[in-house]
């Protein structure tokens, strides 16, 4: 990041082009929340509306995406609210050790409590100035600058806190539970005792 390298074995994409599963939803206002639910501190669940996310302290983070598969894009401006501001909105238990990440249509990823907690990971709201468009993730999106792409959520509905880990939607289906980009974490096969 900032070097202007891409991680190893990716390649430049041109523009910014469209890359998900299935199909793309559509936003309901009054009936959309984003939870966070699971094991909290408090054993309750929290359910805020989209102005009640868009109230939360907001940041901008500036990052490079990379898709698993070899795509690249780079130099994006996101702008929404940090992860760690959620977590301490909605305070996880102690014995808490990852998150996973829902979508619309039950997408998922897993995280790391501390790849989640990380100060550049951000619920984003806006891209270079302007809400997501759709595609893109509109209203809610999760972006993991240090992780690659399947770990960022397009439509996040809610955010569960697991005592354990669990595998998300890709992560069942072959790829890397990490993701690290830079140790080109693509595929469960290449996981060993460190992840
Ligand atoms: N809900 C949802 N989010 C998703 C996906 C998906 O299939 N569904 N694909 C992921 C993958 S594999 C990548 S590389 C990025 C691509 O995001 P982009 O199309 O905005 O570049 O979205 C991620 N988020
Ligand atoms: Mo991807």
């Amino acid at each position: 990041m900032g070097s202007g390298q891409l991680p190893p074995g990716q390649k430049l994409a041109k523009g910014w082009p469209v890359s998900h599963y299935g199909p793309v939803p559509k936003f309901r206002p009054e009936r959309w929340t984003l939870q966070v639910f699971g094991a909290t501190a408090s054993g309750e669940k929290y359910s805020w509306t989209f102005d009640e996310v868009a109230a939360l302290p907001c940041t901008t983070i500036v990052t490079d995406m990379h898709c698993a598969s070899g795509p690249s894009t780079t130099g994006h401006e996101f702008y929404g609210v940090p992860a760690r501001a959620v977590l301490e909105q909605a305070p996880p238990a102690p014995e808490v050790t990852h998150v996973m990440a829902w979508a619309e249509y039950g997408y998922s990823a897993n995280l790391r409590l501390a790849d989640f907690a990380s100060d550049r990971t951000l619920l984003a709201m806006h891209h270079d100035g302007e809400p997501l468009t759709v595609e893109h993730g509109f209203p809610l999106r999760l972006v993991v600058p240090h992780l690659y792409g399947y770990k960022g959520p397009k439509w996040l509905r809610a955010i569960e806190y697991m005592t354990a880990d669990r595998r998300g939607f890709w992560e069942e289906r072959g790829y890397h539970n990490i993701a690290d980009p830079w140790k080109e974490q693509r595929h469960s096969y290449q996981e060993d005792d460190s992840a």
